[in-house]
């Protein structure tokens, strides 16, 4: 994009700069230019999102509508947003430097998430309650939880906000979306489909800013009835502490360092391209990453040169290019992090087998790519195998026996995700059921559906995203009590 832009922030149906009159800049990570404004966005302006979400969801259209209509108007927004799936794609590579095919894969898979949800708007039922009392007749009902805070990171913005925004408006709830302040852009461009999708004003509404300000200040907000939070451990913390301090109810999705096992008796070329696209897609920049990948010692040497054979040909360069298979990291403080974990890990004792520095070359932009980084001989003391590096840098661990893999595996503070690559499908479910983490990928790897629930244990998070039952994150059940019985009862005896 070569004009600068200019954009607002979407408050009541309505187009706004910041109460302030503040900007802040989108920077190009591949250019290393600044490529739009965004409002920086304030406790005034996230209070007016909220009164508006709020009154939207009390009041008006929204409210009135039956669960029938929301699914209609959530199906319009996914014809919408597949029909800008380009434009939507090309604003996230402009925002966070990857690939053009990756963000166009993810906004034409977006639709799904609103096709999904909307067509499970009206079948939520609550239930009649064989209760235990006599002479009453007993039903739930379930009802949206209110005023939904979804905060999204910069790696995935919108495909990371749909997983919310999808199951929150089809639940009945109302909207104010915090976008990353490294990827803003989008969440703005996919605010204008909701007034042609026909959404009335106040249901959807986002305001751009920082974590610590901005963010906080959404979560704080007293008529915030719910957080969907996506993002790293340290703001996930404070989320949850904010949102403990006014009993509000969390989804955390945080971060991973999560095992890929290759046992002896794997496909080894299928595993060799499942441990790459595991690390290196997206230049290691997913909360999934099989950044640990675990190697049975009778195949260690064979595997590793297997692997670093494929990613010395990857292709780094403009992440535009179809060409291309490794762009540039995200942000100047995630470049500076993973080249400090590199650093670390060679002093920690690890072998560096292939990469391990800034990438040199033609048609890198402003720099700031890492060459694929492969380490050997990593043991999972090693902080290397223990912190998330959110990069393209992997660290392979040997393990002699399956009880020893899964020893180390589980060995985390994560449990976000794991693969395992076998042709024993005896050894795959036993070493899938022993494993801690949310999602278990057996012969594959990185496969997402808006069908399948997603979500971690340990530090990698709260709750699921995805399925059927995350609609049921953001509703309650309310219990109603009728008395059938035509007698006077005891005022003083418990029923
Ligand atoms: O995420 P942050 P950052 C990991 C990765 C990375 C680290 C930090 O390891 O190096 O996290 O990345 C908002 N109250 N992941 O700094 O800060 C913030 O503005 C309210 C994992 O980019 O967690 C943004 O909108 N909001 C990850 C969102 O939270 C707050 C994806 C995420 O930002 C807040 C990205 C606060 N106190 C990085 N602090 C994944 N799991 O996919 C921050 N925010």
């Amino acid at each position: 994009m070569s004009e600068l832009r200019s954009y607002d922030m979407l408050i009541d149906g309505q187009w706004r700069p910041s109460a302030s009159g503040k900007y802040f800049d989108a920077v190009n990570p591949y250019t290393g230019k600044t490529w739009a404004k965004i409002p920086h966005g304030d406790e005034t302006d996230v209070d007016s999102a909220v009164k508006a979400a709020h009154r939207a969801f009390s009041t008006g259209a929204w409210s009135a509508a039956s669960a029938s209509a929301r699914g209609v108007l959530l199906r319009n927004l996914g014809d919408l947003i597949a029909r800008d799936a380009e434009e939507l794609a090309r604003i996230e590579v402009c925002d966070n430097g990857k690939l053009f095919t990756e963000m166009l894969g993810q906004m034409r898979y977006l639709p799904q998430w609103f096709y999904y949800y909307g067509g499970l708007a009206d079948k939520i039922e609550g239930t009649v309650v064989p209760v235990d009392k006599p002479d009453h007749f007993t039903y739930t009902r379930l009802e949206p939880a209110g005023v939904v805070a979804a905060i999204t990171p910069w790696n995935s913005p919108l495909l990371l906000a749909g997983f919310k925004i999808a199951p929150a408006l089809a639940a009945g709830n109302t909207i104010v979306l915090k976008p990353s302040e490294y990827t803003s852009a989008s969440a703005l461009a996919f605010g204008r489909l909701f007034e042609e999708a026909g959404f009335p004003p106040g249901v959807f509404n986002v305001v751009t800013g920082a974590g610590a300000d901005t963010g906080q200040a959404l979560v704080s907000h007293p008529k915030v009835a719910k957080v969907a939070f996506t993002g790293g451990e340290a703001g996930g913390q404070s989320v949850y502490q904010n949102a403990a301090a006014s009993f509000k109810s969390v989804v955390l999705e945080l971060g991973g360092k999560s095992p890929n096992i290759v046992f002896e008796d794997s496909n080894l070329e299928n595993a060799a391209f499942g441990a790459i696209a595991g690390i290196f897609a997206a230049s290691g920049q997913t909360c999934i990453a099989g950044s640990r990948l675990l190697v049975q010692n009778s195949i260690y040497d064979e595997f590793v040169s297997r692997i670093v054979e494929i990613a010395k040909r990857a292709k780094i360069g403009d992440p535009m290019d179809v060409d291309t298979n490794v762009g540039p990291v995200t942000t100047s403080q995630q470049f500076d992090k993973i080249l400090r974990y590199i650093e670390i890990a060679k002093s920690e004792g690890a072998t560096c087998v292939l990469g391990g520095k800034q990438a040199a070359g033609d048609n890198l932009g402003a720099g700031q790519f890492i060459e694929p980084t492969i380490f050997t001989e990593v043991t999972n003391n090693m902080r290397i195998a223990r912190e998330e590096v959110f990069g393209p840098v992997l660290s392979v661990i040997r393990f002699d026996t399956e009880d020893e893999a899964v020893a180390i595996a589980n060995d985390s503070d994560y449990g976000l995700a794991a693969g395992i690559w076998t042709e024993n499908l005896s050894r795959a479910l036993r070493v899938e059921k022993a494993l801690q983490v949310g999602t278990v990928w057996i012969n594959t790897y990185r496969a997402l559906s808006y069908m399948m629930p997603f979500g971690g244990v340990k530090r990698s998070g709260l709750g699921r995203e995805n399925g059927l039952d995350a609609i049921k994150e953001f509703m309650h059940a309310k219990s109603v009590w009728i008395n059938t019985s035509a007698k006077a009862v005891n005022p003083f005896q418990l029923r």
